[in-house]
């Protein structure tokens, strides 16, 4: 049972000490302690299926019919802006580095997409196209590196601009008060998620330098979806119509059931619901891809303009809260139990009048999360062009679903010693599924729906085909 904090002011002083110790702004400080009076208050930061109503596809505009506003996307070009959310490690795949340094095609990482794709978009836009990178504590000094070795060429003529996001004392769970882990003193601290990228543009300064340069749209996604490049008929729909903010939503299949889904609050706007957010009683309706049938891709655009009117007005933007139960060494489960504090950047949504959700299509939303994800990525079912990432024509069925077991393909390491000479065939597979340990040999090609089950460790020789349910 954790004591209640008594009066909150005396309960969060302690917080504000340690966060001006580390040079955090007074407006951080009271944004945070705004979040954590929902703590002592016992807040959840659940929203209760009794609040939502579903969202129909056909209620919304499609990408596909916004042809119209190509052109005057061309022109509002000259007023964007790409920012990439890169905050996040390679944990999910086993790795303790950014995770946009993790190599997806061949050699080429995250990162390397990314600064391709930012040329080819210039030389589309056919001008100068800042790409900016919102950094955490703990991606900032080796995304610095990387770039700095990424080749010169590339690197002059599109500098991308790197700011680091903040972070929030994590709370103990037991006394409300800020953790202390001396063996470790930065797991102390957690990236407030990436709805702190409202806040750190502002406090970063690079929200008035973009604007001071006449920089009003930002197009913002995720480092690890690489089909998230700038759509000149968005951008013209949201410069043609003033729109202060834009969630890409996409048609939610079996396999996006975790990441946030669209709904609309009974009291009336556009709402985005993150599992985090889900009652844990509620989540076969969150679950439920038939009533919640869009979700966040993450894809978004913000009229800077509108954000700086917002923040000039009401201080910094202050998003739903979602508390994070971790221990303080997310490593050490007996370590002290913490909250997390953290926000989503898609919760603008609800935060700005006259904010739009526009359907787009998968091409628009190729994450790589896990291991599963990106031995599909690597098969021949995409290719990568000059930082264009696409679907092959040749692929019989949409993105094959890939379920990997766990004991054996969780790392990357381990994905490539087991595919040494690249991945099997995918491109006439809907389903692959692997339970046990199985190494590919050369050009092995999986068809249809199959399931490889091996009791021990499994080698597929070279050239070998296989559909169904195999045994080996
Ligand atoms: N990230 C940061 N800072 C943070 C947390 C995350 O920069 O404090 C970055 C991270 O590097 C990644 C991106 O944000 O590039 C997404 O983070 P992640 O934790 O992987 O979020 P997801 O679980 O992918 O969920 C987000 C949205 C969800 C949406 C989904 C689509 O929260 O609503 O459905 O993206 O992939």
């Amino acid at each position: 049972d954790s004591p209640r904090a008594g009066n909150g002011q005396t309960a969060f002083a302690p917080f504000a000490r340690k966060m001006r110790l580390h040079g955090l702004s007074e407006g951080l400080i009271r944004l945070f302690n705004s979040y954590y009076d929902e703590i002592v208050a016992r807040h959840t930061g659940y929203l209760h299926e009794a609040e939502l109503l579903p969202v129909s596809a056909a209620d919304l505009p499609h990408v596909d019919s916004l042809e119209s506003f190509r052109e005057a996307g061309r022109q509002a070009a000259r007023q964007a802006v790409v920012i990439k959310l890169n905050g996040g490690l390679g944990t999910s795949m086993g790795m303790t580095h950014a995770k946009s340094l993790i190599p997806v095609f061949g050699e080429m990482r995250f990162l390397d997409i990314i600064m391709q794709q930012a040329l080819l978009q210039q030389k589309e836009c056919g001008g100068p196209l800042p790409l900016a990178l919102m950094n955490s504590f703990s991606t900032h000094e080796e995304t610095l590196q990387a770039l700095a070795d990424i080749r010169e060429e590339d690197c002059r003529q599109c500098t991308p601009v790197c700011f680091v996001q903040h972070k929030f004392p994590k709370v103990s769970r037991r006394t409300l008060q800020p953790v202390s882990y001396p063996q470790s003193p930065d797991m102390e601290w957690n990236p407030p998620g990436h709805g702190d990228l409202y806040a750190s543009l502002v406090t970063s300064g690079v929200l008035d330098d973009l604007l001071s340069h006449g920089r009003r749209y930002a197009f913002v996604s995720n480092s690890d979806n690489l089909g998230a490049v700038l759509d000149m008929r968005i951008l013209g729909y949201m410069a043609g119509n003033e729109l202060p903010f834009i969630m890409e939503v996409a048609p939610r299949t079996a396999s996006d059931k975790k990441g946030g889904h669209l709904a609309q609050h009974r009291d009336g706007g556009l709402i985005l619901r993150e599992l985090a957010q889900c009652p844990p009683d509620e989540t076969d309706a969150f679950q439920d891809i038939r009533r919640y049938g869009l979700f966040n891709t993450n894809n978004l655009w913000v009229d800077l303009h509108a954000l700086k009117k917002r923040i000039e007005k009401e201080g910094l933007l202050r998003l739903p809260v979602i508390l994070n139960p971790k221990t303080v060494n997310p490593r050490d489960k007996s370590s002290e139990p913490v909250w997390q504090v953290e926000t989503a950047m898609g919760a603008g949504i609800s935060m700005f009048t006259g904010a739009q959700a526009v359907v787009v299509n998968r091409d628009r939303f190729i994450p790589v999360k896990k291991c599963s994800d990106l031995l599909a990525v690597m098969s021949d079912c995409f290719a990568l062009n000059q930082g264009t990432v696409s679907f092959s024509p040749e692929c019989r069925y949409p993105t094959p679903q890939v379920t990997l077991d766990d004991r054996y393909y969780d790392h990357y390491d381990k994905l490539l010693q087991r595919i040494p000479y690249g991945p099997p065939s995918l491109k006439e597979c809907s389903s692959l599924t692997i339970k046990g340990d199985v190494t590919f040999g050369r050009n092995v090609v999986i068809r249809g729906d199959t399931t490889i089950t091996t009791g021990g460790t499994a080698h597929i020789p070279d050239n070998t085909e296989l559909e169904g349910e195999v045994i080996l």
